[in-house]
């Protein structure tokens, strides 16, 4: 299935287009069928020639109704842009082209309507050249009569070839739908629909109601009016949830997956237009899907800002909002001389957990950083940022990709991490010098030290600088120069594939033999998995962290592909980690994570 937004100006003759395509009502209110006008969102739909299904929003054009217009278009990926022949492009053509322009909608189909009524030569030609210097580009247009039916067949041709272009949502991925309509059954309790953009939803999901994150469980699932067990995205959905009160599910609220989605009242972000020319003023309107909260406006530098939301949302690193200054008509005053800020922009959201700015100029470096960032942010420029972060806070933040965790479910940046070691190191010697009787320094006073949340975390930074027995940590002073320097040696072979343990070869190579490994080992310095294999310290550790993410039990075989290694070191880790007491080995030689 498909989902296709209308748009255009007041009366151009949407909601017609959309009775003779489907012949369902959009106008669902009496009060608008009476006036002949949209006021709400309509939902309707039809079975394409290629046997698709395609779902249409219907959204009203009046400049009053802009923000249900928003809260209609905002989850969908495609629009049906209709123009009237006897009008040709009109004041909310340009708005609601703005607001598909802001909120980066990529594909399209022009339809000029009412061609019963005049020569539809002359709105095709403007407005698909103004569509043309929007997101939507180069778009397919035709003219039709939405009352004696002219153009109908070519117009389910045209949606047959927008549909076919349209990517379909990851089934996999989690799951944001933004409620547009709530609502009591009797009998069934509480049911909300929306466009699920992608994921998956299931009968008895739990989900979490953002913002109050109140679970609620789901009964049943329809789409399009049938009833299903599972829908994934691209879809129009009904879900009917037990636990919630429709009035916590108005539209805005979203229903997310638990651990997907950080709720969050501050996000830095890329606007689409830079703030050099024009400020844009203290407070304006964000929108997302079918919410919107108002947001306070501190521009960092350049197109880079910071937003304080009043209300928080769900929102994950490189979402696209669009931003309206309260109040205002979409094509700005002309000539009156400075430049203004645009009635709509849109921006891309960088950051959702932003660290708080200290000091002068902490907002034009935050600003510079930022700037530097690709259009999609990834684990790499996060990570940077934030240092530190377990790999559940990075998921919440829409980043699934990521390094192996330097401990437990702990990734960092590695400058971070090889800046922290070193912080570490002088720590422990100078803590060795002011307590010269009792040299060895706690863990729990060098985590506290290091300002670090973890005591994993020390314990994995110590290894192979200093050696660490019963929660105390001493510089490993007195093995050979040698020795040390080819520790380090095996040490950086192993820091980016950290399971692949060296080859005999390799460690006569470096001269480490057993006499030399077992030091090592005795000092902190390598762990030792087997006689022959050895890791660096934190790799059992690590390996835990890993392991966790397999589906239990796991076999030999999964285990070596998630550790990214081979039989070799694969067996003698997994007998090690048995011994540690870390897994549990089944006779059929699966295993699990023992709980802890
Ligand atoms: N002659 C003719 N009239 C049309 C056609 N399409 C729509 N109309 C008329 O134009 C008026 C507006 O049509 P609607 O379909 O309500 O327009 P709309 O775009 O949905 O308007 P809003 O939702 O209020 O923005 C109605 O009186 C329709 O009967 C057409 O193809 N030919
Ligand atoms: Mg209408």
């Amino acid at each position: 299935m498909q989902v296709v937004a209308t748009a255009g100006h007041v009366d151009h003759g949407k909601s017609t287009l959309i009775r003779a395509l489907t012949g369902m009502e959009p106008d669902r209110w009496a009060e608008e069928r009476r006036r002949g006008l949209s006021i709400d969102l309509g939902f309707a739909w039809l079975t394409l020639p290629s046997g698709e299904r395609l779902a249409f929003v219907d959204v009203p054009g009046h400049e009053r109704f802009v923000p249900n217009m928003l809260a209609g278009v905002g989850p969908v990926p495609a629009v049906m842009f209709v123009v009237a022949a006897d009008e040709g492009w009109m004041p909310q053509s340009a708005e609601h082209l703005a607001a598909i322009d802001a909120l980066g909608i990529t594909r399209g189909l022009l339809v000029v309507t009412r061609a019963d009524l005049a020569d539809p030569g002359p709105a095709l030609r403007e407005a698909a050249e103004r569509i043309r210097g929007s997101s939507l580009g180069q778009v397919d247009s035709l003219a039709v009569s939405g009352v004696t039916g002219q153009g109908m067949d070519e117009l389910r041709a045209a949606l047959g070839r927008l549909v076919d272009g349209l990517p379909a949502g990851d089934p996999g991925a989690p799951v944001r739908l933004w409620v547009d309509r709530a609502f009591s059954i009797r009998g069934s309790g509480t049911v909300v629909t929306g466009t699920l953009p992608a994921g998956t939803i299931g009968i008895h999901d739990e989900l979490l109601a953002a913002p109050s994150m109140r679970p609620a469980r789901v009964r049943a699932i329809q789409t399009l009016k049938e009833p299903a067990e599972r829908v994934s995205g691209v879809a129009r959905v009904a879900v009917n949830l037990r636990g919630v009160a429709p009035a916590a599910l108005a539209r805005g609220t979203a229903l997310v997956t638990p651990g997907a989605w950080a709720l969050t009242a501050a996000v830095d972000l890329r606007l689409a237009v830079s703030a050099g020319a024009a400020r844009p003023p203290r407070e304006l309107t964000l929108h997302i899907g079918t919410a919107r909260t108002t947001a306070r406006v501190r521009v960092l530098g350049g197109a880079v800002a910071r937003l304080a939301l009043d209300r928080p949302l769900p929102l994950h690193v490189g979402d696209r909002v669009l931003l309206r200054v309260p109040g205002a008509a979409a094509s700005s005053p002309p000539g009156s001389g400075r430049p203004s800020w645009p009635a709509v922009t849109g921006a891309t959201v960088l950051d959702v957990a932003p660290p708080a700015l200290r000091g002068r100029g902490a907002a034009t470096a935050a600003a510079r950083e930022l700037a530097s960032w690709p259009a999609v942010p990834g684990a790499a420029q996060v990570l940077r940022r934030h240092g530190l972060a377990r790999r559940a806070d990075l998921r919440a933040m829409g980043i699934t990709a990521g390094p192996a965790p330097v401990a437990g479910d702990w990734v960092a940046d590695p400058a971070h991490w090889a800046a922290l070691g070193d912080r570490l190191a002088g720590l422990a010697a100078a803590h060795a010098a002011r307590h010269p009787l009792a040299p060895g320094m706690p863990v729990d006073a060098a985590r506290a030290a290091l300002g670090l949340a973890d005591r994993r975390l020390v314990e994995a930074l110590a290894a192979g600088r200093l050696a660490c027995e019963e929660g105390v940590l001493r510089a490993a002073a007195d093995l050979p120069d040698g020795l040390l320097a080819a520790v380090r040696r095996v040490r950086a072979d192993l820091a980016g594939t950290p399971f692949l343990a060296p080859e005999a070869g390799r460690l006569a190579e470096l001269g480490l033999s057993a006499r030399e490994l077992a030091a090592a080992g005795r000092a902190g310095l390598l762990l030792r998995v087997s006689d022959q294999i050895v890791l660096a310290p934190g790799a059992d550790a690590q390996a835990a962290g890993i392991l966790a993410g397999l589906p239990a039990p796991f076999t030999t075989a999964q285990a070596r592909q998630a550790l990214g290694t081979t039989r070799r070191v694969a067996i003698p880790l997994l007998e090690y980690l048995d011994r540690a007491g870390i897994t549990e080995r089944f006779p059929d030689d699966t295993r699990r994570l023992r709980p802890r």
